[in-house]
């Protein structure tokens, strides 16, 4: 029997969805303002299950914010601070090693490691860095630095954006995180985060990155002061660029979810919403974002981004329990384990620090999906057959 529709117009965008038509932008404007939210997770779903079946994704994986320093100073950031203040603190390598150290006998897959850029870190800092990493953890994959931060430690170290991460590569990067896209608009640009780079040249260096064979993700944040045309033009400004580089080789050893191929989709391989908390912010006047708005960016994200893998539902933004109803709303991954997360922590979400294991696979579990472990490339490690 066909869904029944709260909202008719919805019928049109099913209509897409099983002919595996592309969504337009007024489709996406339609998903955002109409309220039938159910209809919009039913669509999401229908896509979900065609690319992932009952499988729920996540990683045992471990966070290293090195440095809460940063000359950006973006708005709705409550992480990061000036070098006086009495919280800032950089991890030097000795540091790191000690974190890391701490946890080698857990069976941590990935390290995702991100910071502020703090000018009194050298550009070798950063290749030290990944090499202690690898040389620590020699199984596990390193998913490091946003575009944001390559592209300083290009101007740092004063080579080229392609040498920049070749070097990088060469000291043991794997793949890049999502983060600094933030929403690619100049307008709010302007008045959220002046300081950071557009989105001319993130997208340049997405594009490098790729084609350099690193695979990455890809983010939106939202729940600030973004229009929701503003959001669907970002989602298909990154839908382009994966088309763009459809065809370029990164080399994902797993592929997505299948082993030992190089795949040919693009070099994104999930996108995160990530929600705005505006608590120790500049924005501290901003609500939360609602269940409702957010259980609509993952189901959204998932029908514009037809040549996406996978999306996240990043629990330690949106919470546990909203990120295991998320799982039928489009998201196939709940992102990692995550010992330590500071950035969201900081700017007020009361989510847990980490999960176990247990809890992690018990939450897709009773959502009634099988939980896989999987690797940085989508790599099955561990799946929970029920
Ligand atoms: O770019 C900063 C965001 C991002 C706040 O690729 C905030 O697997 C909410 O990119 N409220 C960094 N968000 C985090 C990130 C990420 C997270 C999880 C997984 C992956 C991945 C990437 O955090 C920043 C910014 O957009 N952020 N401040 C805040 N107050
Ligand atoms: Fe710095 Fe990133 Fe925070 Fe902006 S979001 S202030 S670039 S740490």
């Amino acid at each position: 029997m066909k869904w029944q529709f709260a909202d008719k117009r919805l019928e049109k965008i099913y209509d897409k969805v099983e002919k595996r038509t592309r969504l337009s932008k007024e489709d996406g404007l339609l998903l955002f303002e109409t309220l039938d939210l159910n209809g919009v997770g039913m669509l999401a779903d229908r896509v979900r299950q065609r690319l992932h079946g009952k499988k729920a994704f996540y990683i045992y994986n471990q966070h290293i914010n090195y440095t809460n320093i940063c000359k950006n100073r973006c708005l709705f950031c409550a992480y990061a601070v000036d070098k006086d203040d009495s919280t800032a603190y950089s991890w030097d390598i000795k540091e790191i090693e000690k974190r890391i150290m701490e946890r080698i006998d857990e069976p941590v897959n990935e390290l995702h490691i991100v910071g502020g850029l703090n000018p009194d870190l050298p550009f070798s800092y950063f290749t030290d860095l990944l090499k202690t990493v690898k040389r620590l953890r020699p199984n596990a994959k390193i998913k490091a630095f946003t575009c944001v931060e390559i592209d300083y430690l290009s101007n740092l170290s004063g080579l080229s954006i392609n040498e920049t991460i070749a070097v990088l590569k060469e000291a043991g990067l794997d793949m890049m995180p999502g983060g600094g896209a933030e929403v690619m608009n100049e307008r709010v640009r302007k008045r959220l985060f002046p300081r950071k780079m557009g989105k001319d040249r993130w997208l340049e260096i997405m594009e490098a990155v790729h084609r350099a064979g690193l695979p990455s993700n890809a983010t939106i944040l939202y729940g600030h002061i973004e229009t929701i045309e503003e959001r669907v033009d970002h989602l298909i400004a990154l839908r382009e660029l994966q088309d763009k580089t459809c065809g370029v080789e990164t080399n994902k050893e797993g592929g997505v979810g299948r082993n030992s191929e190089s795949h040919k989709i693009g070099g994104f391989s999930a996108f995160i919403p990530l929600a705005f908390h505006s608590t120790n912010t500049k924005l501290s006047h901003i609500p939360p974002t609602t269940a409702v708005d957010d259980l609509k960016m993952v189901a959204i994200s998932r029908l514009m981004l037809d040549n996406f893998p996978h999306i996240k539902a990043y629990w330690v933004m949106i919470g546990e329990k909203l990120a295991q109803v998320a799982l039928n709303y489009g998201a196939d991954d709940l992102d990692g384990t995550i010992i330590e997360e500071r950035i969201t922590h900081t700017a007020g979400a009361k989510s847990a620090k980490g999960l176990t294991r247990q809890l992690m696979e018990d939450i897709i579990i009773s959502a009634g999906f099988i939980p896989v472990e999987r690797d940085s490339f989508y790599g099955e490690i561990h799946a929970k057959h029920l």
